[in-house]
């Protein structure tokens, strides 16, 4: 009887921005494993944009028959209306961004209307479509709390001092989540997410970038991987747990804001160390600023270089994240740490290369 009433019950349906990003395609996998449909919005390119989804979602064979598809752009509020309207998600997961922080001083408008001003358009959407029972969740960011003294870890009250155009967009974006939750008693909540990596990260964020340049640098297909600032401290954690959270905080029985994180913090160059090491690379490090180098000491070469263009205007030394909120009510923790995020990410490289 259990079993059946449990069939019947209509399937949840959900609706992604940013579906084509890291975090995206994971979601899909685990909200398709939930028995969710799911909605996810590409925005038009050039070139192909769906690598990461290409696996679940096959315009073809059509692999999966609860995943859908569809154009839309979240700097397009026609868009966004129409395809909330003709969807009417239970649940919008909003990871639409242009996420990249020294990106954002280039592209400074264009990362205010899409990271921030996106946000606006998909609640005023469910304010205007009176979808007040459609919950709503924000890519929050770690990013947001930006020049930090004296405040580690930071937790959900710590105060914002973002240091990007990006960060101050993602405060704008939670501020008006909180806004719509305030005043008009949508569900929408804040994920603010720390650092968190995948074999599917994007290639110019400093892990993936990293672990790309040693591997090939390893197997003789690349001689230097250049970088910017080694001695920023992030704390990192796995795309497959940051994306559970996500679900999670949805399910809670009052909208809210969390933060997630490892609680465990490092260098870039310690991370670059413990790469070296598992590629079986012997690094040695000499000089200071930007004549620092790293060398592999069995081949006598210089490996690793600085370079100045990969430094930020405003940058963000130090993230460390106290996750008990979420520990403690989400009974949220992460199953990876730095050891198995790298390896995970070292493995797919070398595989990516065997092909
Ligand atoms: P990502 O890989 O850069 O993915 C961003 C997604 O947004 C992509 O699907 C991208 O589409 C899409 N997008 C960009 N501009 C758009 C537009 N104008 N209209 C519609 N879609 C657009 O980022 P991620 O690492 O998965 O992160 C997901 C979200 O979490 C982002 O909002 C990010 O800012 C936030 N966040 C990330 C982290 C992290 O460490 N990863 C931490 C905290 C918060 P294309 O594929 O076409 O570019
Ligand atoms: O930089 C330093 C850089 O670009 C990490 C996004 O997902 O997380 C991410 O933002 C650190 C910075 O990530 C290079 O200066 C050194 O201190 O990998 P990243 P991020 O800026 O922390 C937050 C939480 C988000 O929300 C963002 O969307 O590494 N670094 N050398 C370098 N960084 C890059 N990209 N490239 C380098 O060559």
């Amino acid at each position: 009887m259990g079993n059946l009433i449990k069939k019947k019950r209509k399937k949840k349906i959900a609706l992604i921005y940013g579906v084509t990003g890291q975090d995206g395609s994971y979601l899909v996998e685990f909200l398709l494993k939930k028995n969710y449909i799911v909605h996810g919005v590409k925005r038009r390119s050039s070139s192909a944009n769906t690598d990461r989804i290409d696996h679940i979602y096959d315009s073809i064979n059509f692999k999966n028959k609860n995943f859908f598809i569809h154009y839309g752009d979240i700097t397009d509020s026609s868009s966004v209306f129409n395809i909330i309207n003709n969807t009417k998600p239970n649940e919008i997961y909003n990871l639409a961004a242009q996420s990249h922080v020294r990106v954002s001083f280039e592209i400074p408008e264009y990362t205010a209307n899409t990271t921030a001003l996106g946000t606006l358009r998909i609640l005023e959407a469910l304010k205007s479509l009176n979808l007040f029972k459609t919950k709503y969740y924000q890519a929050s960011s770690s990013e947001m709390f930006g020049k930090q003294k004296s405040n580690i870890p930071q937790n959900e009250s710590t105060k914002f001092y973002p240091m990007s155009v990006y960060g101050v967009s993602k405060v704008f974006a939670h501020n008006t989540t909180i806004l719509y939750r305030e005043a008009y008693g949508i569900f929408a909540c804040n994920g603010i997410l720390f650092n968190h990596e995948s074999p599917r990260r994007g290639p110019n964020f400093v892990t993936k970038k990293i672990v790309q340049g040693l591997v090939r640098i390893k197997l003789k297909k690349q001689k230097v991987l250049t970088l910017g600032n080694l001695y920023a401290i992030r704390d990192w954690g796995h795309a497959i747990d940051y994306v559970e959270s996500m679900w999670k905080i949805m399910q809670y029985k009052k909208p809210d804001d969390w933060v997630i994180a490892t609680n465990y913090e490092i260098s870039v160059k310690k991370f670059i160390n413990l790469c070296a090491k598992k590629l079986k690379i012997n690094l040695i490090w000499k000089n200071n600023a930007e004549k620092e180098v790293g060398i592999d000491k069995d081949l006598k070469k210089t490996i690793i270089k600085i370079d100045k263009k990969y430094f930020r205007p405003g940058e963000v030394d130090y993230l460390k994240g106290d996750f008990s909120k979420a520990r403690k009510q989400l009974k949220w923790k992460p199953k990876y740490n730095i050891n198995s995020l790298i390896d995970e990410m070292i493995k797919s490289e070398l595989n990516f290369h065997e092909k």
